[in-house]
């Protein structure tokens, strides 16, 4: 018999997300009158798509999966990605300032992020904005770039706090040298948007340190302020530091279909001078075999003006949704942030315990929300709300939350 992985063994808990539909099927088991219309649980939980894909950009699926119907227009393995979507990508977010080569597409920004873990490997540090996305945490600990835990986090990880003290942003003094930051803005889970002066500031930090910053713009088609950046790329100096991953899930419902990518400038060098890129593309011939060709088709389709055109109109729905559910709580007395720019609601609920809550508002409410203890220590006391649902269960669920 052979011996546990002692990476996997570090692990504390289960994975957030899992959890959370654990507990809810177990509540409903408990709980006949889930079943009923009254009673039935409404998810603002997992940010998971509701709505169907808008018909411009669906036509593009559907005519990926047509096309491999016939002799003429037949694709098997496009392991790099379609030169067309990787071109089209880099003009519409980037104004084509990076090569096809330096464009790579995934099937979603989640398994880029293993991935990227992967090619960083076990010896490089981890920080992470908490609270943060766990995936970043628990997969560092995955492949042993992160120690067990201990007190209210892994060992290995530098936790650098963002609360409504420091503006959701992070003290970077405490930025260790030579380590992956993770940095996601539109930050899940608070919602908060880095302005440009502090990408400028985490830059100018990452470059001191000789840290890589790995960005996770994956809402930032949810940023309706013009002044706030999209992409780490708008500030001068990221190329040499940062990598961004983003994703079509979020934009145009994709989460199920599977599409996103990554930017790894050649710019970006080890401390050795050896190609990041290089080693990307070593690490992704090895591991992937690309995307779906009838996703990428579906991408395609998103680019154009039409296709952005029902990106606008989809953030445009949920973030009506995230102003539905900030009013509600406002309304009840709840300190909460977020939603203007992202489809997340941070709610504050002083000197309690999140698990606590979250069971309150499932059991009093039927209503499922995430804990903000699950994506880090800096969350405990809070609540995130999902702004991903369908109109009517979203405000069905606003009347609900007036029980609190
Ligand atoms: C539940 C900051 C959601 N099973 O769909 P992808 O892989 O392109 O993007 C995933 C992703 C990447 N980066 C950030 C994200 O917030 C997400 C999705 N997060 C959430 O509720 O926090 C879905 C979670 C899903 C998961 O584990 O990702």
């Amino acid at each position: 018999m052979i011996s546990r992985n002692p990476c996997i063994a570090n692990i504390k808990a289960g994975y957030l997300f899992p959890e959370i539909a654990r507990r809810r099927r177990e509540f409903a088991a408990a709980h006949p009158d889930t079943a009923s219309p009254e009673g039935r649980i409404i998810s603002l939980g997992i940010g998971n798509t509701t709505e169907p894909i808008l018909p411009h950009i669906n036509a593009g699926l559907v005519g990926g999966a047509e096309a491999l119907g016939s002799v003429e227009t037949y694709s098997g393995y496009q392991d790099d990605g379609l030169l067309e979507l990787r071109e089209k990508i880099s003009a519409v977010f980037y104004r084509g300032r990076f090569g096809a080569d330096e464009v790579f597409i995934s099937d979603g920004a989640k398994c880029d992020i293993g991935r990227l873990q992967l090619l960083f490997g076990a010896s490089t540090p981890a920080a992470v904005q908490d609270p943060s996305y766990p995936v970043y945490v628990d997969g560092s600990v995955l492949i042993g770039a992160a120690g067990g835990w201990e007190g209210l986090g892994y060992r290995g990880v530098t936790y650098l706090p963002c609360t409504a003290e420091n503006g959701y942003f992070p003290d970077l003094t405490k930025l260790p040298a030579g380590c992956v930051l993770y940095f996601c803005s539109p930050n899940n889970p608070t919602g908060a948007v880095a302005s440009r002066e502090q990408l400028a500031a985490l830059v100018r930090a990452a470059v001191e340190k000789g840290a890589i910053i790995i960005f996770d713009a994956a809402y930032s088609e949810y940023i309706r302020d013009p002044a706030l950046p999209r992409s780490i790329y708008e500030i001068e100096g990221a190329c040499a530091c940062a990598i961004e991953v983003n994703s079509f899930s979020k934009p145009a419902g994709f989460t199920g279909v599977r599409l996103g990518w990554s930017v790894v400038p050649k710019e970006l060098k080890y401390s050795g001078g050896e190609s990041v890129n290089a080693d990307w593309i070593r690490v992704c011939g090895t591991i992937f075999n690309g995307a779906s060709n009838i996703a990428q088709a579906g991408g395609l389709a998103a680019l154009d003006d039409e296709g952005l055109g029902e990106i606008r109109k989809l953030t445009d729905f949920y973030l009506g949704n995230a102003k539905l559910i900030r009013t509600a709580l406002r309304n009840l007395g709840i300190t909460c942030v977020g939603g203007d720019n992202s489809p997340y609601i941070w709610a504050k609920f002083p000197g309690r315990d999140s698990w606590e809550v979250f069971s309150e508002i499932l059991e009093k409410c039927r209503v499922l929300t995430t804990p903000g203890s699950g994506f880090g220590p800096a969350g405990q006391g809070f609540i995130r709300f999902s702004a991903f649902g369908h109109r009517a269960d979203v405000e069905e669920a606003c009347r609900r939350l007036a029980v609190l």
